[in-house]
């Protein structure tokens, strides 16, 4: 008898030739079971998709059991991964809600934030991620959050300006931080906490930002500029989530710090695709944007235009020219 099987069947089996994982082959296996012509003619070929899935369900048992599930690790997404790290109640989760649509919990007493978090924050044309993670203190930290911090691209290290113990929490965060060699010590006299490119310069060691939160309070603004008189090697980023103006300052920096541009490209002929930049790291080249769009580009590619950093519009570059942010880049492809 034949079997009739019909094209969503044949586009199921294809899934499931092509799934890698294990939660993709199960999920393959019951749609070709719920959409194969239930007759005589297919018994044979159901039961065999019946054992393959619960062959499929029992390896996917065993492997939960074996790879639980980590929050502390956090997959990158976007342009960038930005994470925040701080003493409890310090305004972490607050500036996280704030600043993308993550609906994270923020709460007036310690210890609120129990795992990491993340959400996209839009900057102009790209999205950057901000991790929100739960607060270490003088008793330590969850177990897995150096690793979350260790990860980032960027550190905003935050801090409390309005709490009557601001100073002593800066001192712990700094001692904690800094102990745990997550980043480099911020050494007195100098004139700005470590750059991003110099922290790195120094070993392996997460570039970060200071913030000072909560500045609309009376209170933040008096003990900031305590705090400054006593350190003054220290600089800070002073954020408060009712202030728009700090909120555009400190995106602006998180985008400096990451060290990263934008380029678009286009089609000969077409215009320029201007949606979808693509992300590079500063110092990258037209090779690197070729690499980036496709493996096959860096040795296809003939010659590349370029409309923005060059000298005149349209002209000619080497594949080993360094993009700029908002280059827009022609590739001729052999
Ligand atoms: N006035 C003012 N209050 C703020 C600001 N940011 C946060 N808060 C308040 O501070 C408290 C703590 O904020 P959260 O964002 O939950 O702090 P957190 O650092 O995430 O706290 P944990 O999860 O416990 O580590 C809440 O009552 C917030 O409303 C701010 O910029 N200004
Ligand atoms: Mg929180």
């Amino acid at each position: 008898m034949p079997a009739n099987l019909t094209p969503q069947y044949y586009a199921a089996e294809e899934a499931y030739k092509k799934a890698t994982t294990v939660e993709d082959k199960i999920a393959a296996l019951q749609e070709m079971l719920s959409v194969i012509p239930k007759h005589k003619g297919t018994e044979k070929l159901q039961g065999d998709i019946k054992r393959r899935l619960s062959r499929a369900r029992e390896e996917g048992q065993k492997k939960s059991k074996t790879a639980a599930y980590n929050p502390f690790h956090v997959e990158k997404q976007g342009a960038g991964q930005v994470v925040l790290a701080g003493y409890p109640n310090t305004g972490k989760s607050s500036l996280v809600a704030t600043l993308t649509r993550a609906r994270v919990k923020v709460a007036d007493f310690p210890f609120t934030t129990a795992v990491p978090a993340t959400g996209m924050m839009p900057y102009e044309d790209i999205l950057i991620q901000l991790v929100d993670t739960p607060p270490f203190s003088a008793e330590g930290a969850p177990a897995g959050l150096l690793n979350t911090f260790k990860r980032a691209d960027l550190l905003l290290v935050v801090v409390d300006a309005s709490s009557d113990d601001c100073l002593e929490e800066l001192e712990q965060t700094l001692a904690f931080l800094t102990g745990k060699n997550v980043i480099q010590p911020p050494h007195a006299g100098m004139e700005e906490a470590a750059a991003p490119g110099e922290a790195e310069a120094q070993g392996h060691s997460v570039p970060y930002r200071l913030l000072a939160t909560k500045m609309d309070l009376p209170q933040g603004k008096e003990n900031l500029e305590i705090i400054r008189e006593l350190k003054p090697g220290l600089q800070f980023v002073t954020v408060s989530t009712q202030s728009e103006g700090e909120l555009q300052r400190l995106k602006e920096m998180i985008f400096a710090d990451l060290e990263i541009i934008r380029v678009y490209t286009k089609a000969p002929g077409k215009d320029p695709d201007m949606e979808t930049p693509f992300v590079l790291k500063k110092g990258e080249t037209v090779l690197d944007l070729a690499y980036n769009i496709h493996r096959d580009f860096p040795e296809r590619l003939k010659n590349a235009r370029l409309w923005g950093s060059s000298k005149f519009e349209g002209q000619s570059v080497a594949r080993e020219y360094m993009l700029e942010d908002r280059d827009i880049v022609e590739l001729n492809l052999a």
